[in-house]
């Protein structure tokens, strides 16, 4: 039995080699990028059982996906292959500080025309845990409804649920649609992960303990608010508490910070963890994302991880 299972959109990404604007670069490195497939690959090297569910397509973006994956060890069997529509991709700009460019060619790519029909409810593999983001039902229409219903069907069943809102306005038509959309989905999770400035954009407050009431009101039992460098706010009905993070030696890469920040909580969390030793690992998770180029490059294994958060310096 599967411990979690995600699904979501996976690209080929092109990573700019030297600062600058992306139209003058000249080469790249070529990586994977995707939430979900960053959390899939993060918890794998973790070695908790994960499998990706997804659309890739016939095409070597499709094919290096799939190897990727494979290599990290995660389930790819509910991986299906489209011989229609191409697999999405990116390119992102190098910067010395702060977050880089990203532009994407994921119009009409093949996760965006995944749907119920191609993985019924009844079919779906058994799992522990469900993670989703707040990018599937930014791709598409039907993106959307899959992922609402596998929430609904899994959470029936008892399966815990993790969501990540992960906005990207750029994928949604109106930030009103945005905000109702990924609100939906944010309550019915059990442990709910966004940044704080999700957060603000979601609930329209602007301090993390507002925030983090909205959505306990509403049945969340952990909201974990990340504050970048600060670390992260947890609150549950009995407990706040604010978790600092751990000293950044190097800023290379901030993309996907928030995904080893998830990897870390949910992982900590399927092993039995307090609440807040899982939210010291994610912040472990996260730093150490940020000091490596790629999104989940910088993800540790069990022994890194260990080390690293023997060694790391805490944020005073
Ligand atoms: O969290 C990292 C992701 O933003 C990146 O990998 C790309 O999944 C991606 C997206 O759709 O923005």
């Amino acid at each position: 039995e599967l411990k979690v299972l995600t699904m979501g959109e996976a690209m080929a990404m092109f990573i700019a080699d030297e600062p600058g604007s992306l139209e003058d670069c000249l080469s790249y490195k070529r990586s994977v990028a995707g939430a979900e497939t960053n959390v899939a690959i993060g918890l794998s090297r973790l070695g908790i059982r994960t499998a990706w569910m997804s659309k890739v397509g016939n095409d070597s973006f499709g094919r290096m996906i799939m190897k990727t994956l494979t290599t990290e060890g995660v389930d790819v069997s509910n991986i299906l292959v489209d011989e229609l529509n191409p697999t999405g991709f990116q390119l992102k700009s190098k910067v010395e500080k702060g977050d880089p460019v990203v532009e994407y060619f994921r119009k009409n790519s093949s996760a965006s025309k995944i749907s119920l029909e191609d993985f019924p409810l009844e079919q779906l593999p058994l799992t522990q845990h469900l993670h989703l983001t707040g990018i599937p039902p930014a791709i598409s229409g039907s993106f959307r409804d899959l992922s609402w219903q596998v929430l609904n069907h899994l959470k029936q069943k008892d399966v815990t649920i993790s969501f990540d809102p992960n906005l990207r306005p750029t994928l949604w038509s109106n930030e009103r649609e945005m905000i109702n959309v990924v609100n939906q989905f944010a309550e019915k999770a059990d442990w709910l992960l966004p940044g704080i400035q999700e957060g603000e954009i979601l609930t329209g407050y602007s301090n993390k303990e507002d925030i983090a009431s909205y959505y306990l009101e509403r049945g969340v039992k952990l909201v974990v608010i990340k504050l970048g460098e600060e670390g992260a706010y947890l609150a549950t009905e009995n407990e706040r508490k604010q978790v600092p993070g751990f000293t950044v030696t190097k800023v290379v890469d901030t993309v996907g910070a928030g995904d080893g920040f998830a990897v870390g909580v949910i992982s900590a969390l399927l092993e039995g963890l307090s609440y807040e030793e899982a939210v010291v690992r994610g912040n472990a998770i996260g730093a150490k994302a940020v000091m490596s180029s790629g999104d989940h490059e910088g993800f540790p294994n069990m022994v890194e991880l260990e080390h690293f958060m023997k060694k790391g310096v805490l944020q005073s």
